[in-house]
């Protein structure tokens, strides 16, 4: 059976991290492997600590994957600190090159705790983003990784020709909550930079901020690859995904919502 495999870290709430990508894969009828990178302990008041897994394992549990599964994708979230994204970097150019690859460019929680180490990103950026098939960063993450602020779809479109210089194929931005209130993605790709796709909601929810919706997304592309759909098919089917998962939110304690995966399920592709 093909499978995605999911290199992140874990919450302990279950509303993001690897807990929130398995969710994804079993809503779209797949097994998965499951690479940890780091241990957060997380709740309602936000992050309470993270303890990052050696490079040593990461890279144990990675040759456990290829030992005998057949991984048809990689998607990676949280990674932790500069030694772990080298290892990760040799190993998937070495062993998993010809498979798409969908690297979330995770550098915060949504309490506003770091997850990326200051001197991690830059290698993130050089030695990760050039093997990506499609980068998913939210605004704060491509203003960070552009340099440029982001008002409007447009604008987007500009940070993501910036962000494609960094070797990946194809970039994402998501999560914008622009003016027009209708939460447009944007996808800028290698082959036809200046002709974006702005892909739409249907039923945008705004002002409800549910946990995992980034790591959802990314690991429901993930999952799209493995059904056979195209990129740009993917990212259309990730994209009801989330809003359904969205729009029949959890809400788990008082504010606190997570996304509904069980809910989220009638766009499966079979
Ligand atoms: O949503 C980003 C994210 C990724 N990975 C882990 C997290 C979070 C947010 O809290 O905890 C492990």
């Amino acid at each position: 059976m093909n499978i995605p495999l999911f290199i992140s870290g874990s919450d302990s709430s279950c509303g993001a991290g690897f807990q929130c990508d398995l969710m994804t894969a079993r809503s779209y009828g797949l097994q998965a492997g499951c690479v940890v990178t780091a241990v957060t302990a997380q709740g309602t008041s936000g992050v309470d600590s993270v303890e990052l897994i050696s490079p040593a394992t990461i890279e144990r549990q990675l040759h456990e994957e290829i030992g005998g599964f057949a991984i048809a994708v990689v998607k990676s979230g949280m990674i932790g600190g500069p030694e772990s994204i080298r290892t990760v970097a040799k190993f998937l150019s070495r062993h998993l090159a010809d498979k798409p690859y969908v690297l979330d460019p995770v550098s915060k929680a949504t309490s506003g705790t770091t997850l990326l180490p200051a001197d991690a990103a830059r290698f993130m950026q050089e030695q990760l983003f050039p093997l990506a098939t499609v980068v998913t960063p939210n605004v704060a993450e491509a203003e960070e990784l552009s340099g440029l602020e982001l008002r409007t779809p447009d604008d987007a479109e500009q940070a993501g020709q910036v962000i494609l210089k960094l070797g990946c194929q194809n970039v994402l931005i998501t999560g914008g909550h622009w003016s027009d209130g209708a939460g447009t993605d944007v996808l800028v790709t290698r082959d036809n930079p200046t002709q974006p796709q702005f892909i739409k909601a249907e039923n945008f929810v705004k002002d409800r901020n549910v946990r995992g919706t980034g790591c959802a997304y990314a690991s429901a592309i993930a999952c799209g690859l493995i059904h056979g759909l195209s990129v740009v098919d993917s990212i259309r089917n990730a994209k009801r995904y989330i809003e359904n998962a969205v729009a029949h939110a959890i809400e788990l304690a008082p504010n606190y919502w997570v996304l509904n995966h069980r809910r989220a399920q009638s766009n499966t592709p079979t």
